[in-house]
């Protein structure tokens, strides 16, 4: 018998953890892999999903709380009590999926930018669930998406990282009180169709 992770889905004036921001190196750190799902790791896990749902947010990585491990959760339904939240230990994409589209993304550590951002369609992610079994689910869309998101945090890679114009993210982050110089360019392997992950 395992302890099932249901936290209820409202804001709380206190929530049990600290979102870091741009800036901040645990950020930037590759998290490490969970060699044991244990009470622990699910009181993490629950903690973050309160984080998250106090914040508005839809998805939440580890580093994020200052934990450099390989947890993250998502709900894109937060709004919608009956379903129950994602829990990815150790997550893995195996497989992309589809075209690859651009839609606006924002990120907790960066509130208030939001920028463009190729993702692949679907992608097939394999992880251990909170109970510590085996899982490899499909995802689409948004829950694609915000899952490549999060893996992405894992490895202490940016949404804006990705961004080309240079001159319009270095504007979006100044008003939003954020530098440039924490930004770590690179190209998005989606971005270039000889080297799309298929
Ligand atoms: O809440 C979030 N919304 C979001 C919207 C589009 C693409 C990705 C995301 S994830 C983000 C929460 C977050 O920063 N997770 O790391
Ligand atoms: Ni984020």
């Amino acid at each position: 018998m395992v302890a099932t992770l249901s936290v209820p889905k409202v804001k709380l004036k206190n929530p049990p953890l600290h979102i870091y921001r741009m800036g901040d190196k645990v950020l930037r750190q590759p998290a490490k892999r969970i060699s044991q799902v244990n009470d622990e790791i699910r009181q993490l896990a629950r903690d973050m999903l309160q984080t998250m749902y106090s914040a508005d947010g839809i998805g939440l990585a580890a580093p994020q709380v200052g934990v450099p491990k390989r947890l993250i959760v998502v709900d894109i339904y937060p709004d919608k009590p009956e379903v129950p939240p994602l829990v990815l230990i150790n997550p893995e994409i195996r497989e992309y999926l589809g075209e690859t589209v651009a839609a606006q993304e924002g990120c907790l550590s960066i509130p208030g930018v939001f920028c463009e951002v190729l993702r692949a369609q679907g992608v097939v992610v394999s992880f251990k669930d909170e109970s510590g079994r085996p899982r490899t689910i499909q995802a689409d869309d948004l829950l694609a998406r915000v899952i490549q998101h999060e893996i992405d945090h894992l490895n202490g890679v940016l949404f804006v990282d990705y961004v080309e114009n240079e001159l319009l993210l270095d504007q979006e982050l100044r008003k939003h009180g954020f530098q440039m110089q924490d930004v770590q360019r690179r190209a998005n392997p989606l971005a270039a169709p000889a080297l799309k992950p298929r």
